[in-house]
C-alpha cells in the first residue's frame, strides 16, 4: 500500500461519541470540511482527515491500516483485542477522552439474588460483547452460555432466551425499565484514542506526536 501524506482518523458516523469526538478535535485545532456523502471528511488547515463509520468498524479499520487513529468506547476496542484472532494487527488504547462513560455490567432480574460469580455456573447469560464477558467468566473460573445478541439484549431474560444479561449500563434507566438489576461491573469504558501498539515512525508518527500533545493540553484543561 502506498503510504498516505495524510493522516485519518475513524470516529464514529453517527451517536453518542459522535459530537462529543468532533469537538474535541476541533478544540486540537482541527477543522473539517463535511463532504457530500458524509463518509470522508477532509481536514481544512492540518494533513489529517476523517472517516465517519459504524463504531463496531474502527478497530478493524485500524488494524488493516486505513485508518492510522480512531475514536470509540474501550467496550468496543476490548472486544476487538479478545476477538479478532492472532493474525490481526496490535492495537493499542494512547488516550482516555473523558467523554461517552459507562460500564459494561452483569443485570440479573429483580429476584435473583446474585452475590458470587460462582453462582453463574450453567446460566445462560444474553450479550453483545462475547468475547469479554468470556474473558470475565474464564478468570472467574466459571462456566456459562454466552448468548451472542447484536441488540436488545436488555429484552432476554423476558423471553426466556437467557438467565442474565451483560451489557452497557449509564444511568440504570434501561436496567429498571426491564425489571433487571446491575449485579456486578466487568469494564469501566469511556472514550479512547485507540491506534496501532506500535506507532508509524515515518512523518505520519511525527503527526501523530503533534496530535497527542494537542489532546494532553486540551484534556489538562478540562480536568
Ligand atoms: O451505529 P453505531 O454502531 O456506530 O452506534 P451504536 O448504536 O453501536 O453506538 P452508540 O452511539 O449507542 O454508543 C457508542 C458508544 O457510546 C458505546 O460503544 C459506548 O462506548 C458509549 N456509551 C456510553 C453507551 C452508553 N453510554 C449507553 N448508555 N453506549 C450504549 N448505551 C446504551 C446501552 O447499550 C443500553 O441499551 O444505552 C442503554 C443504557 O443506558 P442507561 O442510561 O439507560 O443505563
Ligand atoms: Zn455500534
Amino acid at each position: 500500500m502506498k503510504p498516505r501524506d495524510r493522516l485519518r482518523i475513524a470516529m464514529q458516523k453517527s451517536g453518542r461519541l459522535t459530537e462529543p469526538a468532533l469537538e474535541l478535535l476541533n478544540r486540537c485545532g482541527l477543522t473539517f470540511r463535511q463532504s457530500r456523502d458524509k463518509l470522508f471528511c477532509f481536514g481544512e488547515g492540518e494533513p489529517v482527515d476523517l472517516l465517519l463509520v459504524r463504531d463496531d468498524d474502527i478497530p478493524g479499520l485500524i488494524a488493516q491500516g486505513v485508518c492510522d487513529l480512531g475514536i470509540v468506547g474501550r467496550n468496543v476496542l476490548s472486544e476487538f483485542q479478545l476477538t479478532a484472532g492472532t493474525e490481526a494487527a496490535p492495537l493499542a488504547e494512547w488516550r482516555k477522552l473523558g467523554f461517552g462513560r459507562c460500564r459494561l455490567s452483569l443485570a440479573v432480574p429483580q429476584d435473583l439474588n446474585y452475590e458470587l460469580p460462582g453462582q453463574l455456573e450453567g446460566m445462560r447469560i444474553a450479550t453483545s460483547y462475547p468475547g469479554l464477558l468470556g474473558d470475565w467468566l474464564a478468570r472467574q473460573g466459571v462456566k456459562a452460555g454466552v448468548v451472542t445478541l447484536a441488540g436488545s439484549v436488555e429484552i432476554a431474560p423476558r423471553l426466556g432466551t437467557a438467565d442474565l444479561i451483560c451489557d452497557l449500563v449509564q444511568s440504570g434507566g434501561t436496567l429498571v425499565a426491564n425489571q433487571l438489576r446491575e449485579a456486578d461491573v466487568l469494564l469501566e469504558s469511556e472514550a479512547v484514542l485507540a491506534g496501532p501498539a506500535v506507532l508509524p515512525t515515518d512523518e505520519r508518527g511525527d503527526m501523530i506526536d503533534l496530535l497527542l500533545k494537542r489532546l494532553d493540553g486540551v484534556i489538562q484543561v478540562r480536568e
